[in-house]
C-alpha cells in the first residue's frame, strides 16, 4: 500500500507463508535476511538486509520525500505516529 501510495516500483520476489510446504519465512537462507522470520524485507543492491515494516517506510521515505506519507511538520508527524 506504501509502495502504491508512493508510486514506487520495485521488484517482488513472493514469499510462502502459508505454511503448506515449506515455509520460506523459516528457513536459514531466509531467516539470514531477518532473523524474526518474516515479510516484509527489503534486500538493497549490496545485500543489505531490511525487515520491519516502519523501519523499512521510514528509510524509502528519506529517499523518495515526496509527497510525504509520514508528515511533513512535527505536529503531522506526531500526529501520524508511527
Ligand atoms: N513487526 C513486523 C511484523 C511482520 C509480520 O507479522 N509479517 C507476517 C505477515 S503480515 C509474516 O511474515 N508471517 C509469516 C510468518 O510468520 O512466517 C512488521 O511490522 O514488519
Amino acid at each position: 500500500m506504501y509502495l502504491a501510495e508512493k508510486s514506487l516500483e520495485i521488484p517482488l520476489a513472493h514469499v510462502r507463508i502459508d505454511g503448506v510446504g515449506v515455509r520460506e519465512t523459516r528457513t536459514p537462507e531466509f531467516k539470514r535476511k531477518n532473523p524474526f522470520g518474516n515479510v516484509p524485507v527489503v534486500e538493497l543492491d549490496d545485500g543489505t538486509a531490511l525487515a520491519e515494516s516502519m523501519a523499512i517506510i521510514r528509510y524509502l521515505e528519506e529517499l523518495h520525500p515526496q509527497p510525504p506519507l509520514l508528515g511533513a511538520t512535527p505536529l503531522e508527524r506526531a500526529e501520524i505516529g508511527g
